[in-house]
């Protein structure tokens, strides 16, 4: 996968060298070039940013400087852009489905918006997906985009260690994670469930499913609304419940 990122600050992106995303980029399993959006602008200051037609204070990011940054990404390499995405509070909500979805892709462009955000012109013309890590106010849209291509790379085949599919973590089942454990059997006056320690697989498989039921129903009660549920987890929940009186 080639990913494109256009950013005033190219070097907040350097801690994707490190860990995972480090590795799969040494192994060649994927590129990412960032792109100075400065760079691309005309004027002798090198001016990226100014004030909102209308007023009301602020400044929004200029469309020329963008577009010419993307147009210089796009020719960088012959793979076809699957997308062009904006990052921004105003995009959909980033999860672990559209992780997958972007997964697929052999080439991403990502914008990083700074200030108070982009002419509305790099929306309807240049970008081709919106997308929001989340409701809260950021200072820029650089660690958005790590935090996309982060996601999605470890969904790429051959970028974790086992050659397997990713494990799909809790948010395949829908569920939190149930509690884990490693040694030692005790420490500093807790010990780990008896049942961990008993060797009966299915007894350590039935008590990790209501363990991870028991959290999401206190934690993410919104998880359990769509989660496939089995007969075994309805029946477990009712345990829980039962437990609460
Ligand atoms: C209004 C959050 C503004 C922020 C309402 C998640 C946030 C990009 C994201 C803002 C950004 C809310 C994101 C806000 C983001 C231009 C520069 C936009 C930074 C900017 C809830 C500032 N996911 N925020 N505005 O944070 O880019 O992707």
């Amino acid at each position: 996968m080639e990913i494109d990122v256009l950013t005033l600050f190219p070097a907040m992106f350097s801690p994707l060298r490190e860990s995972v995303v480090g590795r799969a980029i040494k192994r060649g399993l994927v590129t990412v070039r960032t792109w100075n959006i400065r760079d691309f602008a005309t004027d002798r200051h090198r001016t990226v940013d100014d004030a909102p037609y209308g007023g009301g204070g602020g400044m929004v990011m200029m469309p020329q400087p963008v577009f010419a940054a993307c147009e210089a990404a796009k020719a960088a390499s012959h793979t076809p852009v699957d997308a062009v995405i904006l990052l921004s509070p105003q995009g959909r909500l980033f999860c672990q489905s559209v992780a997958w979805e972007l997964s697929k892709s052999s080439r991403l462009i990502l914008i990083c918006g700074h200030y108070e955000g982009f002419d509305e012109r790099i929306r309807t013309q240049l970008a081709t997906d919106e997308i929001s890590i989340g409701d809260y106010v950021l200072t820029g849209g650089e660690l958005p985009a790590m935090v996309v291509i982060d996601a999605v790379v470890r969904l790429i085949p051959g970028v974790l260690g086992n050659e397997d599919s990713p494990r799909d973590d809790s948010f395949a089942s829908g569920l939190l994670e149930y509690p884990q454990y490693t040694r030692p059997r005790e420490f500093r006056g807790e010990a780990v469930p008896e049942v961990l320690l008993s060797g009966n697989h299915e007894a350590i498989r039935r008590w990790r499913r209501k363990e991870s039921l028991r959290r999401t129903l206190a934690r993410r009660p919104d998880l359990l609304e769509k989660a496939e549920l089995t007969p075994e987890d309805l029946a477990l929940l009712r345990e829980l419940k039962e437990e609460e009186r």
